[in-house]
């Protein structure tokens, strides 16, 4: 049997690639910056099995340009670059990345958390410019991360990592999400359960682990920035347009909340200039599985769902299982 044709739409750790390359024809967009759609709808017309990432949305549009596509497996746990809708009704599997980002997105947010706490990314920058002329006291003081309340939007696997890390600096965790954990999980996970509103004028700190849904759009924004403590930090490394930016840049720069971690953009790669002209801000590029090992571990996994579904078995990550239940039905038939 011949090897089946994937297109994988960007470079991703050698091993994976590797491994990928041994059991495949495999194309590899090598350009520096993303693909373009214009390219992607070229070079996708051979492919049977298409590996996208956060960048590239694959639309209706994508999929009917490629009549040998049987799978798309995504490079990532979020999968709001890709239409499922549109991939259900072509009959296409969608798979993604679940768990093996988990604790390196954790580690993030928390890093998150503590450089717009103790303003680290701002001490940075000043010892860079050589404007720091000797300690003082009353220096670049930030507050405390240890002790305080942090109230965690989405408790799915992300945001239980993230509390397990903040009971070791002895916070206290409060959290929302549109399914409350049974009483004995929120127990041993030492999480309290509280509504959206109360969570935001309770927390010291609010982290964002919600997927991007029309649910969750524009989630925070003035009036929710508003109800939040004027010394409260917002971290966002889900995804951008789960927070309003203007609104967000707008509350920075009134000092109606002390400061923000994000990792995530409404536009990316674009933010704008006067978000990135404020301090108490601190801008990631998208770091949040950002490890070469979960890097490797998120394409060996994409790879695995990728040949599995090209060889007529279930994918182990489908994020649209109706697919495969209709596909059996029509093989009895
Ligand atoms: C990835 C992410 O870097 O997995 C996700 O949802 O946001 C990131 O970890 C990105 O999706 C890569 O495509």
């Amino acid at each position: 049997m011949s090897k089946p044709r994937i297109f994988l739409c960007a470079r991703i750790p050698e091993s994976a690639e590797a491994y990928l390359g041994g059991r495949s024809r495999l194309d590899i967009y090598k350009g520096k910056d993303n693909i373009r759609r214009a390219e992607l709808i070229r070079v996708v017309r051979n492919a049977e099995g298409l590996i996208p990432t956060v960048t590239e949305p694959v639309t209706g549009e994508i999929m009917d340009a490629a009549p040998d596509l049987r799978v798309i497996a995504n490079y990532g746990v979020g999968y709001n670059n890709i239409d499922v809708d549109a991939a259900t009704e072509r009959g296409l599997p969608v798979t993604n990345t679940p768990g093996v980002l988990t604790d390196t997105t954790a580690d993030l947010a928390f890093a998150l958390i503590l450089a717009a706490g103790r303003r680290i990314a701002e001490g940075d920058r000043f010892v860079r410019s050589g404007k720091w002329k000797g300690w003082q006291p009353t220096q670049m003081l930030g507050q405390d991360i240890h002790g305080k309340t942090l109230g965690i939007l989405g408790m799915g696997q992300i945001g239980r990592a993230v509390t397990r890390r903040a009971h070791g600096f002895g916070m206290k965790i409060l959290y929302n999400d549109p399914r409350r954990l049974p009483a004995g999980e929120e127990r041993k996970l030492g999480a309290r359960y509280s509504s959206f509103a109360s969570l935001l004028k309770r927390s010291d700190i609010v982290t964002i682990h919600t997927l991007l849904t029309a649910e969750t759009r524009h989630l925070i924004g003035t009036a929710e920035l508003r109800m939040m403590k004027p010394t409260a930090i917002l971290v966002n490394a889900a995804r951008g347009p789960i927070v309003d930016e203007r609104a967000l840049t707008v509350a920075l720069r009134a000092g109606r909340i002390q400061a923000a971690g994000l990792d995530v953009f409404e536009e990316e790669p674009f933010v704008d200039s006067a978000l990135r002209k404020l301090e108490n801000v601190v801008l990631l590029p998208h770091l949040g599985s950002a490890s070469l090992e979960t890097r490797t571990a998120m394409g060996m996994l994409a790879a695995k769902n990728c040949l599995a579904a090209l060889s007529g078995k279930k994918p182990p990550n489908l994020v649209n299982p109706e697919v495969w239940k209709n596909r059996r039905k029509a093989a009895k038939t």
